[in-house]
């Protein structure tokens, strides 16, 4: 595990030949997992819109006309619900999403403590997005059960001002020194297709790839065009650039999860292959991701089908396995 790439290290690979690339990607991919495997994970918004926050790229940002169904915290039982219904559907981890610029310690924020705690019962993996936090607060969602908490750098330093103004790329590595202190699994990565540079690509991978420890997962997101926000009019990424991405994290990061996130409903089934095949071990399933699309149940299944793909086992590295 290397941890004091260069950047030009990582540039010459993102820059290899493609072929080479996939095929660098493929074989870290297959030296460090099974590759048969791919990680179903669900996503729940427990929290939507009004968020103060500028992110360009949002369609929760309250300050865009977007028409997000604006929502206050849900109550712990219906998470709960929605959580066992994810299992149930055979996932090993649940993302709790809230439209917050960083946690309070209120009592929305005992709610989420709540149903953090309901759901690591539930041996899936607990993760939550809810902004940034204190290093008092990762470690109360730690003790509650927390397994991961997702926070990501979306772009490279130089490019985040561009995208984002109501915070600084410093606070994004606060708030994940705060969670990788608290012994929380760590979920970083970021969006392509938000008029970046190749340079902002390389720039973000090499921030997560030389942290004192690589992220656990990395998802690689592409833009979700949403009307309303500053990207709408953003031109669709190609799958060659997820893919370029995707080898690059795999290699540079070879035990992370890669994640295919945001932007699947965009692409087909040949180019989603194309991602597992460099290095994408997970996707989120389920008809919504927080507030956009993402393909239908069936539609996974019928993929999984045709790629002879099995969703991986919960808590698998932790040789705890669970009854169906
Ligand atoms: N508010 C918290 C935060 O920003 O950290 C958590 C929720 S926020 C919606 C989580 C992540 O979703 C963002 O960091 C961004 O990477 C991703 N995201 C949001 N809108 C997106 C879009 N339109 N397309 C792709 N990814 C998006
Ligand atoms: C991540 O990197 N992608 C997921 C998860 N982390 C929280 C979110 C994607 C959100 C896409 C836009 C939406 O659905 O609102
Ligand atoms: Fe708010 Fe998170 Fe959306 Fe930014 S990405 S506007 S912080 S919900």
């Amino acid at each position: 595990m290397r941890n004091d790439w260069t950047r030009e290290e990582i540039s010459k690979i993102y820059h290899s030949p493609l072929m080479d690339l996939i095929y660098r990607g493929a074989t870290v991919h297959r030296e460090y997992h099974d590759p048969s495997e791919v990680q179903v994970c669900t996503l729940l918004s427990i929290k939507t819109g009004g968020c103060p926050e500028d992110c360009a790229y949002c369609p929760q940002a309250a300050r865009y006309q977007t028409d997000v169904d604006v929502h206050r915290l849900l109550d712990v039982d219906e998470v709960l619900e929605k959580a066992r219904n994810a299992k149930i559907n055979g996932s090993t981890r649940f993302c709790m999403g809230a439209a917050w610029r960083e946690v309070r310690d209120n009592r929305d924020f005992d709610k989420v403590v709540d149903m953090v705690k309901g759901v690591s019962q539930m041996d899936m993996e607990v993760c939550c997005t809810l902004g940034m936090l204190t290093d008092q607060q990762a470690e109360r969602l730690k003790e509650a059960g927390l397994y991961a908490y997702n926070h990501n750098l979306d772009t490279s330093e130089e490019h985040y001002g561009e995208i984002i103004s109501t915070r600084t790329y410093d606070d994004r590595l606060n708030t994940l020194e705060n969670v990788r202190n608290a012994d929380i699994s760590v979920c970083s990565g970021g969006i392509i297709g938000m008029g970046e540079s190749d340079e902002d690509r390389i720039g973000m991978l090499h921030t997560l790839a030389t942290l004192p420890k690589h992220p656990e997962s990395v998802p690689v997101n592409a833009l979700v065009p949403v009307e309303g926000t500053p990207l709408e009019e953003q031109p669709r990424v190609s799958v060659w650039e997820m893919v370029r991405m995707i080898a690059t994290a795999r290699i540079i990061m070879p035990k992370a999860m890669v994640r295919l996130s945001a932007g699947r409903v965009m692409m087909s089934q040949e180019e989603q292959a194309m991602c597992f095949l460099a290095g994408a071990n997970s996707i989120f399933a389920g008809d919504k991701l927080l507030t956009t699309p993402n393909p239908e149940v069936n539609e996974d299944e019928q993929l999984f089908q045709t790629l002879n793909l099995k969703p991986r086992q919960s808590y698998k590295d932790q040789k705890q396995p669970i009854e169906a």
